[in-house]
């Protein structure tokens, strides 16, 4: 069958944009040749609902094989006792702990999106603030850090069945203990959505939320580095406090709700290609150079803070304790829709975002966010973040400088050709 050129070549130019640009959308990564060879693989044919020795169709076992193989080592990598690697997205990890764990009008409480927060944890534009009464904290003003306090004052007041905790732009460390302590004391469960910093934290570089968190969600493709898609955790399979009944009526486990709640509940046929591949990935993850990878993307994340802060970029809570960083770039007269677009223009990749308190929409928004595990990944040290952060002051001083801004797209192309990515791929 002759090759589909429209989208190979299509395919073929994505390569070379990844190739010849600066990445730093933080909750990008570039994940290894063999785990994109594990996603395009004939794994992608199988049909496979249930779980493995469980499932509703023959033929299965061979992926209940490699489902399997993927269970084992994630569980490995967070010492967790259970896993489910079967939800499509972060979103459907967290959409399968609601249904698990929550009634339809449950009240939940999570960060506020404009303060940081993740859409799923419960924003009136997604399922989680219109299926459930979604309450919020948000950060301090002054110093950015979360606002531990009224999280606590809004839990004791509206008591929530549920408390979320995680962010997509957040650069700080979370005290899970604290935030357990009242969880405890309102009869809430506490979810960990720690897609972000999954890979600090299974390299032992930030808190460890599995025994403060009742249940941890993930996504795999972020600083885990592994292919787009989601997995739910626990340490601790711990009783089913609300009396939750599974779909015959009966009151189980968390884990076996857990699992009826991504099959049959909210999903079908789990993508078992990508199940492969988050099994490599998670094999890369227990080798010992993952963690000199995750070291890296911290002192990376902390060296380019430092170059912006040094050129009087303001940094929401002054820095990052992880892989990612919350410019304000209000005292550098852009918005942060248009400083996104001009940085794409010279090839330098990141994305728009409200900063705390933003006085500007969604869509135009104050800020920008930053990240470093991709130009990490593709082998970038500390001594190349003065000059990123030195090409991203450039564009951003010259935004309506055609020439500056071409000379600049120029000098990333030869930058990046020392960062080989996917020699394989020719
Ligand atoms: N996880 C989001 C991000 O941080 O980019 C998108 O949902």
């Amino acid at each position: 069958m002759p090759q589909d050129t429209l989208v190979f070549d299509l395919l073929k130019k994505e390569l070379k944009r990844q190739r010849e640009g600066i990445e730093l959308i933080a909750s990008e990564n570039f994940t290894s040749y063999q785990v994109i060879q594990a996603t395009g693989s004939v794994a992608t044919n199988k049909y496979a609902e249930g779980y493995p020795g469980k499932r509703y169709y023959g033929g299965c076992e061979v992926v209940d094989e490699i489902e399997t193989l993927a269970i084992e080592r994630l569980k490995k990598v967070f010492n967790a006792n259970w896993a489910n690697v079967q939800p499509h997205s972060g979103a459907q990890a967290n959409a399968a702990v609601f249904l698990a764990c929550l009634k339809a009008g449950d009240k939940i409480l999570g960060l506020d999106l404009s303060m940081g927060g993740h859409l799923t944890h419960g924003s009136p534009a997604n399922f989680s603030g219109k299926t459930y009464q979604a309450f919020f904290y948000g950060v301090e003003r002054e110093s950015g850090l979360v606002n531990y306090e009224q999280l606590e004052q809004t839990a004791r007041a509206e008591k929530p069945k549920m408390i979320i905790c995680g962010a997509s732009a957040y650069s700080r460390d979370w005290d899970y203990a604290r935030i357990r302590k009242v969880a405890d004391e309102v009869g809430a469960l506490v979810l960990a959505d720690i897609a972000h910093p999954a890979g600090l934290i299974a390299s032992g570089l930030l808190n460890d939320p599995f025994d403060h968190c009742h249940i941890v969600t993930s996504t795999t493709h972020k600083t885990l580095r592994g292919p787009r898609g989601g997995v739910i955790m626990m340490r601790h399979d711990f009783e089913n406090p609300f009396g939750l009944k599974d779909p015959k009526g009966n009151i189980r486990s968390m884990s076996a709700l857990l699992d009826l709640a991504v099959f049959p509940g909210l999903q079908g046929g789990p993508l078992e290609h990508v199940i492969a591949a988050k099994a490599v990935a998670f094999g890369e993850i227990l080798d010992p150079s993952f963690k000199t990878y995750q070291e890296q993307v911290r002192v990376n994340a902390q060296t380019i803070a430092k170059a912006f802060t040094d050129k009087d970029y303001h940094l929401i809570s002054g820095g990052t304790d992880n892989h990612l960083m919350l410019i304000d770039l209000r005292n550098k007269n852009i918005t942060g829709k248009k400083a996104q677009e001009t940085l794409d223009r010279a090839h330098i990749t990141l994305n728009k975002n409200s900063v705390p308190y933003d006085d500007k929409s969604p869509f135009v928004t104050s800020g920008i966010r930053v990240g470093v595990p991709a130009i990490t990944t593709r082998g970038m040290k500390t001594e190349h973040m003065q000059i990123v952060a030195d090409m991203i002051d450039k564009v951003l001083m010259n935004a309506d400088n055609d020439q500056i801004i071409a000379s600049v797209r120029e000098e990333v192309k030869i930058f990046m050709q020392q960062f080989p990515l996917y020699p394989e791929l020719g």
